[in-house]
């Protein structure tokens, strides 16, 4: 039986001493903090990446340093599993526990123990595949996750900066090579060369230009590159790109500014012209906004609920239309966060399941439908196609024309979107494809149903751990009290619906609430804020906002 190198580990982790005091969590995105107090994070990721690799006999693990669409000073890291999905849950455990071994020989006990019960033959090869974005602390991390592979032996592959929808493919692509389920090139090159191929084959004619926030991330320099393969087509016109200023990613811009503000990024303005329609991407161009001036130059937004309702109508057409829709149940999963309105829209469509936050919730119900949809309303999402309906596709017979054409939309869509996990520019060139089918224009595609007026808060709380949920994150089981508070005051709003959750990326309550009308949401919002405060808020600081 090998065993663990010692040796090596001691040296190196002997390098990358545990802040004191600091405890660390693999939440739903994985570990996310300051960038410059995670380098024993990143080295005890390492050493796990390389155990989960030998867990699959060799099989490449993902490891991707990013910190999405939080501030530049941000960072975090996430471990990626060999079908380019997030890591399985019972393994977050295990990353929580390393990161926090207080010493050098606690940290080897941890070890020790995950060896022992994950069931690890150490003699096995570790393979692991690893990329950053533009992150000023992004670098340096990189080194402390190399010395983790390094102490372990496991072969390294740098991606360098990536989008984290890319580093998920490769990790795809790595995996699946030369077997009946490849799924394409192992390179970036593979990358581009898989989406514009798809969606030159479901383009007929060059729409408008696009203007694209890009969030001054990594998605800049992907979205180049995909123009430069696409811009026969669909031609991108890129905004906020500056990836090497200090200070600017995703300040005042990206996805999340615009789903936050539900505002036009200042940077655009006089930029999108009346008439037009705009993206945003997110820092690591995981998360997509739509948004569009009228004539009467108001500003309308687009978020994952829209792009849920206008590709899963699309799809269900087309499944019609292949003659299939006996066979391919299409499904849409969303999260308490989705638009009331959206999910009343969806649900005299297609079958809606509503789970918790957070993607692998998501990714794994979506896998229960022969084609599944599943948007966060912040715009992560995605489109999977089951194995047996990509099969079925493959080799069905169409009795007419019109069938034939379906199956093959159907074929090269499944190409076009990126089956590992959410991506900004798949999701946008999705996006154009059906808008361009429909001839629908942003004005259009919105007025599919009307949002209902709602706000999204946060509320700072000593111990956020004290909120537990059920009913997919919509009722709070723990404190009682707060939950009773809260239906009270939900019954007192026209079409009220509210709720309460710890987040699980930031130490903060998150309170969303909608109702009939904007004055009245934004009231609610505020009572809410304040149940949560007088919980054991200090109330010599409790703010005046909250009512
Ligand atoms: P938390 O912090 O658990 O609310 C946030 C987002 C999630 C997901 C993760 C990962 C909201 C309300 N929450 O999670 O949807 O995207 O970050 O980045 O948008
Ligand atoms: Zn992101």
């Amino acid at each position: 039986m090998a065993s663990l190198p010692l040796d090596a580990i001691v040296h190196l982790s002997d390098l990358h001493p545990k802040p004191e005091g600091k405890t660390f969590g693999y939440g739903t995105a994985g570990f996310r903090t300051t960038g410059n107090i995670l380098g024993s994070v990143l080295f005890r990721v390492g050493l796990l990446a390389s155990l989960r690799s030998k867990k699959f006999d060799g099989k490449t693990i993902g490891v991707m340093v990013t910190a999405s669409h939080n501030p530049e000073g941000d960072n975090g890291v996430k471990l990626v599993d060999p079908r380019g999905e997030m890591l399985e849950t019972s393994w977050e455990t295990y990353a929580t526990s390393l990161a926090n071994a207080a010493t050098t020989s606690k940290l080897v006990d941890e070890l020790r123990h995950i060896v022992a019960v994950a069931k690890i033959d150490l003699s096995k090869p570790s393979r692991v595949l690893y990329a950053r974005d533009t992150r000023p602390s992004g670098a340096a991390l990189v080194q402390c996750l190399e010395d983790g592979l390094r102490a372990m032996g496991a072969q390294r592959r740098n991606e360098g900066v990536t989008t984290t929808p890319i580093l998920h493919y490769l990790v795809r692509c790595v995996n699946t090579k030369g077997t009946r389920d490849e799924y394409g090139d192992d390179n970036e090159e593979g990358y581009y060369d898989k989406l514009s191929n798809a969606f030159k084959k479901l383009m007929a004619k060059p729409p408008p230009p696009l203007i694209m926030d890009c969030a001054n991330g990594v998605g800049a320099i992907a979205a180049q590159k995909l123009n430069e393969h696409i811009g026969s087509i669909l031609q991108l016109k890129l905004y906020n790109i500056a990836t090497t200023t200090s200070g600017v990613l995703n300040n005042g811009c990206g996805a999340d500014y615009v789903k936050t503000t539900q505002r036009l990024p200042p940077s655009l303005h006089g930029v999108l012209k009346p008439g037009e329609r705009g993206c945003s991407l997110d820092g690591d161009a995981d998360r997509l906004m739509y948004f569009y001036l009228d004539e009467e130059n108001n500003f309308g937004m687009l978020d994952g609920d829209k792009i849920a309702a206008l590709v899963s109508s699309f799809i269900v057409d087309l499944v019609k239309n292949a003659g299939l829709d006996k066979q391919i149940e299409v499904g849409v999963v969303q999260t308490a966060y989705a638009n009331g309105s959206s999910t009343r829209y969806l649900e005299k469509r297609v079958p809606v399941r509503c789970v918790p936050t957070g993607v692998k919730h998501l990714h794994h119900a979506a896998e229960h439908f022969s084609i599944g949809v599943y948007f966060e309303a912040n715009g992560h999402g995605t489109v999977l196609f089951s194995p047996s309906t990509l099969d079925l596709l493959r080799t069905h017979e169409p009795s007419t024309p019109a069938q034939e054409t379906a199956i093959k939309q159907l074929l090269a869509l499944s190409e076009l979107i990126n089956q590992t996990v959410g991506d900004a520019l798949s999701d946008m060139l999705l996006v154009e494809v059906v808008l361009a089918h429909r001839a629908f224009t942003a004005v259009e595609w919105d007025s599919l149903y009307t949002d209902l007026p709602n706000r999204l808060v946060k509320v700072v709380v000593p111990s956020r751990q004290k909120f537990i949920t059920t009913d997919a994150e919509r009722r709070l089981v723990e404190p009682k009290e707060v939950q009773a508070r809260i239906d009270a005051l939900v019954r007192k709003y026209d079409g009220g619906r509210a709720f309460v959750r710890p987040s699980g990326t930031e130490d903060v309550v998150r309170i969303y609430a909608e109702a009939t009308l904007r004055p009245q949401v934004d009231e609610l919002a505020s009572r809410l804020s304040g149940v949560v405060y007088d919980f054991e808020g200090d109330q010599s600081k409790r703010p005046k906002e909250y009512l």
